[in-house]
């Protein structure tokens, strides 16, 4: 396999990949991120990829929270809480899984999301689901519109019936067997994420650090993904960057001294909104 480390052009790709803003601009002009998840004793996840999809320029965010919802993110006032079938799909990128569980609902709402979102990313218990279901598997694999799968090592050994240790000793080959098997590209998560297109074209993320092996980092990569689709990103452009922006927040804290002990999801925001910005 071709070993691609992605470090080196990333800048340029972020900088072609976000235009400038042009000066008339308004909210409409960088996409609607709707996160579907937030079961009960998760509201945390969903809460989680949504401040990241805010902090990396999504005009609007919505959160639908299977559970009761709260009125309102009260250090994020600016995302819009909605009951979940309120949330309306076909113009939004949604990022469906963190914090959703498994139940009934949520395979409902996985259904429609794979069916009618305009862009989609698929992370956590959405992917269990996936992988407990040839149905779902069958649908995804037939959806043409954009899609990024998040899994960690677990998620993907569910996902291709393996042992994490298969994963974790071939993980350029399974990621490429997840993007080939669902049409879509797929981050296959942990030290040196891997990128890999539908293609097999594949990529290796070199930022990063243990600071991120914390409960809560992989909904923030995933809440930065949608923010940067809606943006009009292409799924590859998408994936690459919220991977490697992702690392490098944790990098340049662990640098300043915040962490790698003790670091959380939460502090990853303002930082990622700086990179993103400085590129
Ligand atoms: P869950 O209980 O499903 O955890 P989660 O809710 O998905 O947590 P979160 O969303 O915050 O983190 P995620 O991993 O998505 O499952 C956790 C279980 O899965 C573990 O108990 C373990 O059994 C298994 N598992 C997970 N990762 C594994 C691994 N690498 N090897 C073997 N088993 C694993 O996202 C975490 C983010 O942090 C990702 O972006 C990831 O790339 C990054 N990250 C974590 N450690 C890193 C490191 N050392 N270097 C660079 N990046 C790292
Ligand atoms: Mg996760």
């Amino acid at each position: 396999f071709p070993e691609c480390h992605c470090h080196l052009n990333e800048r340029t790709s972020l900088l072609h990949a976000l235009a400038p803003r042009q000066q008339n601009s308004h909210k409409g002009s960088f996409g609607d991120v709707a996160i579907l998840g937030g079961a009960k004793g998760m509201a945390g996840a969903a809460i989680l990829a949504a401040r990241a999809a805010q902090y990396s320029g999504a005009g609007r965010i919505y959160c639908g929270m299977l559970a009761e919802a709260p009125a309102y993110d009260s250090l994020h006032p600016e995302i819009m809480f909605r009951k979940i079938g309120e949330i309306a799909l076909t113009n939004t990128t949604v990022v469906i899984g963190p914090g959703l569980g498994t139940s009934t609902s949520a395979y409902g709402l996985l259904t429609g999301a794979i069916l009618t979102a305009k862009a989609l990313i698929i992370d956590a218990d959405a992917l269990n689901l996936i992988a407990a279901d040839t149905k779902l598997q069958a649908m995804l694999s037939n959806r043409n519109n954009s899609c990024i799968l998040t899994p960690h090592p677990l998620e993907a050994a569910r996902l291709l019936n393996k042992k994490v240790a298969d994963i974790q000793s071939n993980r350029l080959q399974a990621a490429q067997a997840l993007a080939r098997q669902f049409n879509a590209v797929v981050i296959l998560k942990g030290s040196g994420s891997v990128i890999c297109h539908p293609d097999g074209d594949l990529l290796i993320n070199t930022t990063g650090n243990p600071a991120l092996a914390s409960g809560g980092t992989g909904d923030v990569l995933a809440g930065i993904a949608g923010a940067l689709l809606a943006q009009a990103c292409s799924s590859i452009d998408a994936a690459r960057i919220a991977t490697w922006v992702h690392g490098h927040a944790a990098d340049a804290l662990v640098a300043r001294g915040t962490g790698p002990i003790g670091l959380t999801a939460s502090e990853l925001l303002p930082e990622i909104r700086s990179i993103i910005n400085q590129l």
